[in-house]
């Protein structure tokens, strides 16, 4: 590892034009993390340009350069640096023309494939921007206030405001840093994981509606006909899958999300130790051992939400079972 720190921050300290990507559908931990890292670099004297498939959450749009986020890789880039992000396909469109293997690859999923040139996966981070923090140093770059603000809105947002159980004591001891630099926790707890669209609350109250909870499993589903209805606009769940954790007799909580061109995609919570990333895997997703998700193409909502509550049984079962062996 002490090696590859060493050969990344040369290539960092060597390239002229830097691109920092990550995922599609980019979530704070995406966004945060590729601006923070941005910063960070630019502070260092690089030209930098941050980059994603899709828009930026309007969540995140007070965060300093979002308007700078380009949605295809310059043709000058002269190093490639993903961020977040599990595997190439993670990428989307920016991920399609790109010389592989990509240059660095800085991430904590588990699932992570290893795609790049350097490597630097770290599973038991709460957040990528959490890692960042401690690369910080061995990549000779300085932490200030505006990069203070984009790594705790990663961390704050990953770890779900510090109450995911990745969250550890080095945890809470880099956000103290974050702080300390000036980062404003209030200012981003309050735009990222408290306040939200009228809309967003009118979709929890229709799926919440629907929701049902048997044997451990809770899910719901969110129908395209239904987001149309209350005007969500937004592609997501509005993060109903958060309130379905709360359920006190829920070890997985499960929601459904209907697309258009008969794609479903599907988010899992594990509240129980029982692994969910490996329930996505099996539908072609991936994610962390607390939190994944996938997507099933060609099927209606009613086909699917079939297939992934038989799945998840099962893998609850098998994980219960296991629990329960003396
Ligand atoms: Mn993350």
């Amino acid at each position: 590892m002490a090696s590859e720190l060493r050969k990344a921050k040369k290539w960092l300290h060597g390239a002229d034009h830097i691109c920092i990507l990550s995922h599609v559908s980019p979530d704070g931990d995406a966004v945060g993390s590729v601006l923070g890292l941005t910063w960070a670099l630019r502070a260092g004297g690089k030209r930098v340009t941050p980059a994603l498939a899709d828009d930026v959450p309007s969540t995140f749009t007070f965060l300093p350069g979002c308007s700078e986020v380009a949605n295809a890789v310059p043709e000058d880039v002269d190093l490639l640096i993903a961020l977040d992000t599990a595997d190439v396909e993670r990428l989307g469109s920016l991920g399609q023309d790109l010389p592989q293997p990509i240059d660095i690859n800085i991430d904590h999923h588990v699932s992570n494939s290893h795609f790049a040139n350097i490597n630097l996966v770290a599973d038991d981070m709460a957040a990528t921007s959490e890692y960042l923090v401690d690369l910080l140093e061995p990549f000779g770059l300085a932490l200030d206030k505006q990069v203070a603000n984009c790594l705790l809105t990663g961390l704050l947002t990953d770890s779900l405001g510090f109450r995911t159980n990745s969250t550890g004591i080095s945890t809470l001891g880099t956000a103290q840093k974050l702080l300390r630099y000036g980062a404003q926790l209030h200012e981003i707890y309050d735009r990222t994981l408290h306040r939200r669209s009228f809309e967003s609350m009118k979709l929890w109250a229709q799926a919440l509606g629907t929701a049902r909870c048997e044997s451990g499993i809770a899910w719901t589903h969110v129908t395209l006909e239904g987001k149309a209805k209350i005007g969500y606009n937004a592609s997501g769940d509005a993060d109903v899958i958060s309130q379905l954790t709360a359920i006190e007799d829920a070890d997985v909580a499960v929601v459904l999300v209907e697309r258009p061109d008969a794609e479903v995609k599907i988010s899992w919570r594990a509240v129980s130790g029982v692994d969910v990333s490996e329930i996505a895997q099996f539908f072609g997703g991936g994610g962390h051992r607390a939190a994944a998700g996938a997507s099933i193409y060609g099927v209606t909502l009613e086909q699917a939400e079939q297939d992934v509550l038989y799945r998840t049984r099962l893998a609850l079962n098998q994980y219960l079972q296991g629990c329960s062996v003396p």
